[in-house]
């Protein structure tokens, strides 16, 4: 029989929980992470990013304008974002998991699938290995995650969820039915307020009845929805990191004798981001996962990929994160004879809401982002290496 070998985590509240441990005088108080002025205030006009789970019981949620939740909490603190310090949490979190996950696929800035298939032998028991990650992180990192472990992903993302905060949901195999038919359809990943009303007009409030209901009945929605009575049931034939549709984009670079030299191979990086973005910037688009591929002298190749918390076609942001992932995957001591950088869950821009309704730094990329289309421009006309970022000053000479 297949065992639940799935762990679906989820960090709670995560910007606010970040704040509440870099200042302590915030513990245990309802805040919301919001936009703040250069003087420190808050922007009355601004978007809660997220709210502390004291401030959520005031029904402050994400995504709410600050006005609203200031009044349904009064007493809740605005505080500005650190994004560095989040980038450095969650990647602290995810080298946790590592330490017992063979495999791990990062979906968002703080959720990530842990894949244990195979691992009966190390690891007879996944709740006592979900409890000491759990342990791990609140010690190492001073956060609290929240985690569900079935026998597939979508299962496992709706348990991760069931007892949030500091939960830990556990649904043996066989017992997916029995765990999703009481909860409301809102849990499926994938029914969002308009396809929940939809569903609410057929009568169909429970995973349970949308099991039960006709195929027919359903069928006319969307390519979604032929998937929804299976995932309802728990068969998990979707594959969150890699939608349907998904394209990539990819550049890579073959050294011309093998390097160790670690600024070289990062201005190498740095060139390769700028290519990649600079082809999503052209066609208007926008990418969310971000993998660097190595190759070593023996032509040994390895990669790795993670998604980053909004959809980008900034050359800083997608080198940034290459940067992270070279640094997991290279032990900056092996030479190396290519190093490659792909982008894939491309999308439209103007289809990327997420990048609109990003909360924070917005007006920091969107400089960042005129910026870059400007050189892009200049390279057009000027050639290729009209304009050198710092750190590949020098390396046409040298390599
Ligand atoms: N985020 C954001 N804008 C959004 C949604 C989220 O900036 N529209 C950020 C803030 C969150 C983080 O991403 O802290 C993770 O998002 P989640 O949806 O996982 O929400 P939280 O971690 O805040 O809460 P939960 O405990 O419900 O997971
Ligand atoms: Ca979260």
């Amino acid at each position: 029989m297949t065992r639940s070998s799935w762990l679906h985590i989820d960090l709670d509240a995560f910007f606010a929980s970040v704040e509440q441990k870099l200042n302590p005088t915030l513990k245990g108080k309802p805040i919301l992470v919001g936009r703040v002025d250069p003087q420190g205030r808050s922007v009355p006009r601004g978007v809660a990013a997220t709210a502390s789970y004291e401030a959520r019981k005031f029904g402050a949620k994400s995504g709410m304008p600050l006005f609203q939740a200031l009044k349904l909490c009064p007493t809740c603190i605005v505080v500005g974002g650190h994004y560095e310090e989040y980038i450095k949490a969650a990647s602290k979190v995810f080298s946790i998991c590592l330490r017992y996950a063979p495999k791990i696929e990062q979906t968002s800035i703080d959720e990530a699938f842990l894949d244990f298939s195979g691992t009966e032998w190390i690891y007879p028991n996944l709740v006592d290995i979900a409890r000491k990650i759990k342990q791990e992180i609140k010690k190492e990192v001073g956060i609290t995650a929240s985690i569900g472990i079935a026998s597939s992903r979508v299962v496992a993302k709706i348990a991760s969820d069931y007892q949030k905060p500091d939960g830990l949901t556990y649904v043996p195999a066989g017992q997916e039915k029995n765990f999703l038919s009481p909860l409301p359809i809102r849990e499926l990943p994938g029914i969002g307020v308009k396809m929940e009303e939809y569903f609410h007009q057929l009568g169909i409030k429970t995973l349970g009845q949308l099991t039960r209901v006709p195929c027919k009945k359903i069928q006319g929605l969307s390519w979604f929805s032929a998937n929804l009575q299976q995932l309802a049931n728990g068969v998990d034939n979707i594959r969150f990191a890699q939608r349907v549709g998904a394209k990539s984009i990819s550049h890579s670079e073959t050294f011309a004798k093998n390097s160790k030299d670690q600024k070289f191979i990062l201005a190498k990086l740095q060139r390769l981001a700028e290519k990649v973005a600079a082809r999503l910037r052209k066609g208007g688009r926008c990418a969310q996962c971000v993998r660097v591929t190595i190759r070593y002298s023996d032509f040994k190749t390895v990669s790795r990929q993670r998604a980053l918390l909004y959809s980008t076609n900034l050359t800083k942001e997608i080198y940034e994160m290459s940067e992270v992932l070279l640094t997991e995957l290279w032990d900056g001591r092996t030479p190396l004879r290519l190093v490659g950088i792909g982008v894939s869950d491309v999308k439209m821009d103007s289809h990327n809401s997420e990048a609109k309704q990003l909360l924070l730094f917005d007006e920091k990329r969107e400089k960042r982002l005129e910026l870059e289309k400007r050189i892009d421009g200049l390279r057009e006309r000027f050639g290729e290496n009209s304009i050198i970022t710092a750190n590949l000053v020098g390396l046409a000479k040298n390599h």
